[in-house]
This record gives structure tokens, sequence and C-alpha cells, in this order.
């Protein structure tokens, strides 16, 4: 078999491809495991209707019954939804859910793998993995990092979690040859807060400068991908001192409960939302949408350039 009959790509996607329209990749483990149901069906609804809104066509990734799939029906995001027997989708499961039947989220890194396979560029999510807290003990690094340095997908989030490392994942993505950029600011974003403390080298000031950046990028055969970092707009961001507080009790709970390997993200994400009584939910939906619709924008400059 080919890489053809493993993927399942929806009809109006793989028109979009053909004419070269701008799609938008969108992930599910954060519907699966990084989002309570039923709030996360409104979500995986409402993120597509913000692509659109954009003129680009979304394409949620997973993997339904030993298939790759490209762009959910609506039963197709129930599924992912509600998370019965669905598992966390990252590089080395993908081939023993392939052939084993299985149903899986697929996480940052998996999304850029489905993205690249079907031929679409660019990706929105809300934030990606990268290097834990405690890594140089645990060597707890997502995967995600390795995928961004390897496969060339852009990935529009709101930086990362302070959960992680935020100076460790940066320091990593400088050695791997990632492109880090913010979009419209000087600093690297931090989740729920503009700012993390940590600059980026380089602040795109429109998505027409990011699609030119990454045609440049990859018309010179620079395999890999950039990460844009989307600040969380003003009016939804939370205060850093307090969100720190919140992240080092979830972590010191992880700690407690022996949590480890892929449940840890999961488990921190869960833990977090509920200490802030869904104050940071509502925070990570909107920032989740805001990156949708800035990527849907870099979406439809880089289809014009192509
Ligand atoms: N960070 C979040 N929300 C998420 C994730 C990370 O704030 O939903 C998910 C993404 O799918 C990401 C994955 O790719 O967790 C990283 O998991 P791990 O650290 O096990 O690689
Ligand atoms: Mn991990």
């Amino acid at each position: 078999m080919n890489l053809k009959d493993y993927l399942s790509i929806a009809p109006e996607i793989e028109e979009a491809l053909k004419e070269g329209k701008p799609i938008v990749a969108l992930e599910s483990t954060i519907l699966s495991h990084g989002m309570p149901f039923p709030e996360n069906v409104e979500f995986a609804h409402k993120v597509e209707k913000v692509v659109r809104a954009e003129g680009a066509i979304p394409a949620t990734t997973a993997i339904i019954g030993g298939k790759l799939k490209i762009g959910l029906t609506s039963e197709e995001l129930d599924i992912m939804c509600k998370a019965e027997n669905v598992g966390k989708v990252s590089r080395r499961d993908v081939a023993v859910y392939l052939a084993t039947g299985k149903t899986g989220a697929t996480t940052v890194a998996t999304t850029m793998m489905l993205a690249d396979m079907a031929g679409i560029r660019i990706f929105a999510t809300g934030g990606i993995g990268g290097v834990h807290r405690g890594a140089e003990t645990t060597m707890d690094i997502s995967a995600d990092l390795q995928e961004l340095a390897n496969t060339s997908v852009c990935v529009v989030g709101a930086g990362c979690k302070s959960i992680l490392d935020i100076g460790l994942t940066l320091e990593y993505l400088e050695t791997y040859g990632v492109p880090v950029c913010g979009y419209q600011t000087d600093d690297f974003p931090a989740f729920y807060c503009r700012k993390s403390g940590f600059g980026v080298d380089y602040n795109i000031k429109d998505a027409n400068e990011a699609a030119r950046i990454l045609k440049t990028k990859w018309d010179l055969g620079l395999k890999g991908g950039m990460l844009i970092g989307n600040p969380i707009p003003e009016e939804y961001s939370l205060d850093y001192d307090e969100m720190e507080k919140v992240i080092v009790k979830a972590l010191d709970m992880a700690k407690k409960d022996g949590i480890h390997g892929k449940a840890t993200t999961p488990y921190l994400l869960a833990h977090i939302k509920d200490l802030t009584n869904g104050v940071s939910f509502a925070s990570n939906l909107q920032l989740a949408y805001n990156n949708a619709k800035v990527a849907a924008q870099i979406s439809v400059e880089l289809s014009k350039l192509k």
C-alpha cells in the first residue's frame, strides 16, 4: 500500500488542494485531551467557522478506525470530543494506530505530519508542547519540537504554557533551526499571557510577511516548520503571577500523583482548568480562535504567492 491508501481526505479539502485554495490544519488532541466534553464540541465547530470567515478551509485531523483523516465530518468531530477509547497519538504511535485500526487524537507533532502528507502548510493550535520543567532529569521533551525541526508546516500558536521550561524550549528550537517569530510582538507569548519574559528574534508585521518568509524558506529547500507566536488578545489575557502560582500547584500535584510520560500534559491542563474555576478555559478558547484567524489569513496570503 502507498500513502494514499492510508489517507482519507474530505472531498472539500481534496478539491481545495487541487485548486491551491487556502487550508488550515487543526489538531484533535486539543479536543480529546485538552478540553472537557461537551464544551469542546462547540469549540470544534466554532474554530472551523473562524477559519472559514477568513476565506480558508479548515481541516481538523485525527486517526479514526485506522485511517489518517484530513477534515472531519460533524459526527467525526463528535467522536473526538466524546473521546471514548480515543488515544493521544504522537509520531511514534501512528503506525500502531493504523495497523490495528484504532482511533486517536493528533497532537501538534502528528497534525503536522498529517498536514504535510496531504500538502497543507499552515496549522493553528493553542500552544505547542516543549521541554518540560525538570527535563534535565526526566528527559521529558515533547515530540512536537522534533516535528517542527523536520516537517515543513507552519504552526500558529500562543507560544507555550509555562508548565514547560519556556527558555529551554526556545533553546531547543534554535538548535534545530526552527524560526520562532512573534506575530506583531517582540515577546514570545506564554499562552494565557502575552509575554513570557523571553523575546523572539523577529516580529512579523502581518500575514503577508509571514507568508513570504515561509515561501522563501521552502523555496530554498530549507525543510522544517516555523513557529509563529501569536499573543492572546489583551482582553482575555490573564495575570502572569497568578497563573504561575496555579501552574506550580498543578506541577506539584502531578509529582505527588506520579504522573509521567504522555499523561503529563493532559493532567496538567485539566488541573489548571479546575484550579482556576474555568477562568483559564475561557481564555484558552479565545486564544485558539485568535490563532485560527491569523493562521487562516497567512494561508490566504500563501496561496496568493504560489
Ligand atoms: N498544550 C496545551 N494544550 C494542548 C496540548 C499542549 O496547552 O492541548 C497538547 C497538544 O496536542 C500538544 C500535546 O501537541 O499536548 C503535547 O503533548 P506532549 O507534551 O505529551 O508531547
Ligand atoms: Mn512528554
